[in-house]
Formats: structure tokens, sequence, C-alpha cells
């Protein structure tokens, strides 16, 4: 299933970066947004991942995210996810940089991670930015609110928003300063993560794409190994250690 030049390259880089989608946390049950059964099959992106939306009906925007919460609250990560982990204590310089907003990557061990999306599990006023922690994830109907009065809304990227800029420009740097880089389980249709990969070509990497199909980006990367992430990098994570 690998070839003997990504296990050559991935044995002597020193930096390597990842970038992670949806994908990686399927295997632990929480839905895709794309696809047959993704989240975006029966909900609509622009009635629930945007601010004018939120603005609009933020108790149907709560109510989906509440839903989300819980579910994310009750799961665990998968293989996948400490298999990354793992290759984080065999890399010098290594970035977990994940679009996914359900925090099983740190759960998994990862140190490094940079969030593009966010984080589910807080909250921010959209009056005084105050960041909240503790929101109880099974909050029902309710708006929940800020100290200020302001309206309490999760502290993810929406669709029209820009990603928090020190975040995102660390991110293009180890994907610029990387050896090997490896997209998994993303479909690289969200901009501006989905020019990542890109970039790491741009500027040398060996860049690597791990997903159950091929996605936009299979083409031009150097190469792209299909199956479930799950079961993929454990695989590819023993091949460095023997
Ligand atoms: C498996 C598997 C298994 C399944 N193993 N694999 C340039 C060009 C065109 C458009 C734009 C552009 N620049 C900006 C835009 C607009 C927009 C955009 O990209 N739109 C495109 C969709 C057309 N981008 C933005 O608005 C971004 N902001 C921005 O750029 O600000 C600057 C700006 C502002 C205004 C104007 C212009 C510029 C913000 C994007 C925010 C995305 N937010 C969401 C929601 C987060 C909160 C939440 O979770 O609710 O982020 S949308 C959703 O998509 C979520 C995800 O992180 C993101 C990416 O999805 P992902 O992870 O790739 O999931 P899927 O479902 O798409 O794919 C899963 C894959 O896994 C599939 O390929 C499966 O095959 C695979 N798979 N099981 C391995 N077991
Ligand atoms: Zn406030």
């Amino acid at each position: 299933m690998f070839s003997p030049t990504l296990i050559e390259r991935l044995k002597t880089a020193r930096s390597v970066a990842v970038l992670t989608g949806a994908g990686v946390s399927a295997e632990s049950g929480i839905p895709t947004f794309r696809g047959e059964s993704g989240l975006w099959k029966k909900f609509r992106p622009e009635e629930l991942a945007n601010f004018n939306a939120f603005m609009a009906n933020p108790e149907l925007v709560w109510e989906w995210y509440n839903w989300r919460r819980k579910l994310i609250s009750e799961v665990k990560p998968n293989p996948g996810h400490f298999a990354l982990a793992q290759l984080e204590q065999l890399k010098p310089e290594f970035v977990l940089i994940t679009q996914n907003v359900d925090n099983l990557h740190h759960l998994a061990g990862n140190e490094k991670v940079y969030e593009l999306h966010g984080n589910i599990m807080r909250s921010r006023c959209v009056d005084c930015n105050k960041i909240i922690t503790n929101l109880n994830p099974e909050i029902t109907t309710k708006i929940p609110r800020c100290a200020c009065g302001g309206l309490l809304r999760p502290d993810v990227v929406w669709f029209g928003e820009m990603l928090p800029a020190h975040v995102i420009e660390l991110a293009f740097q180890a994907a610029r300063e990387s050896e090997v880089f490896l997209t998994v389980g993303t479909s690289a249709q969200v901009q501006p993560a989905a020019s990542l990969p890109i970039e790491a070509l741009r500027n040398g990497a060996y860049v690597v794409e791990i997903n159950f199909e091929p996605t936009v980006i299979s083409h031009v990367v150097d190469e792209s190994i299909l199956g479930k992430s799950g079961e993929v990098l454990p695989q590819l994570i023993n091949m460095l250690k023997n």
C-alpha cells in the first residue's frame, strides 16, 4: 500500500506537517460534512454555518450545535488519531493542522495542534468577544448569553469569516517548511485550508493524501492512498518503527 519513496521520505524527514478533516473523525462516529451521509445532506450550510443565519435564528443554530456538541462529548479518538499522536513523538518538528472542531486530536495526545476552524466546545460573546469554555454540552433550546448580555455563539469559523490570523499564518509556515505533508480525511474543497497541501508542494514537500475516496487534489499530490484513516495511519506508523 505504501511506496518505498513515502517510507523513505517519512523515515528521514525531520519536519512533518499533517492537515486533517472530518474524515479522520468519521470512524469515531462523527458525521462528515459532504458526501452521501454527510451533515450537509440533511442541514443546509447557508442556514447554519454563517453569521447572518445565526443572528436571524440563533435558536435553530444553537439547536444544531448542541446536538453536535453532545455527540462529540460522547465519542473517543480512533486509531487514526492515536497514530498521529505517535507520529508527533517520532518527529522533532511536527505540526498537526486540523479543520476539525471536535478536540479529538488533543484527546488522542497531540500537543502541537493548530485549529483552523475553532473548537465547538468553546463559545464566544458576539458583543465583547469573551471566550466561555465551560458551557454545558447539553444546554437545550435556550439561547445562551454572556454576563454582558450579549449573545454567545459557538467559537467556530463560519463561511465568510476570517480564520484566526496567527493560526493560519503558522499553518502556512508549517506547510512551507515541511519535508513531508500528509492531507488526511478532507475533501479539500474549503479555502484557505485546501491551499495548504498546494503550498507544501510548491515548496518541495512530498505530499501524500489519505482519503476514503479520490478528491479534487488527488491528481496533483505526489501520492494518493485510498483507505480509511483509522486503518491506513496505524499501518504507516508501524512501517516507520521497523
Ligand atoms: C474519510 C473517511 C475515513 C470519510 N478515512 N477519509 C477561494 C475560492 C473559493 C471560495 C473561497 C475562497 N476563499 C474563501 C472562500 C469561501 C469559503 C470556501 O472555501 N468556500 C468553498 C466551499 C467554495 N471559505 C470561507 O468562507 C473561509 N473563510 C475565509 O476564507 O475568510 C476569508 C474570506 C472571507 C470572506 C470572503 C472571502 C474570503 C471559512 C471557511 C469556514 C469553514 N467552516 C466549516 C464549519 C466549521 C464549524 C462547524 O464545524 O460547524 O468547516 S464548513 C466545513 O467544511 C467545516 C470543515 O472544517 C470544512 C472542511 O470540510 P472537510 O473536513 O474537508 O470535510 P468533508 O465532509 O468535506 O470531507 C470529508 C472527507 O473525508 C471526504 O473526502 C471523505 O471521502 C473522507 N472520509 N471517511 C479517510 N474513514
Ligand atoms: Zn459579552
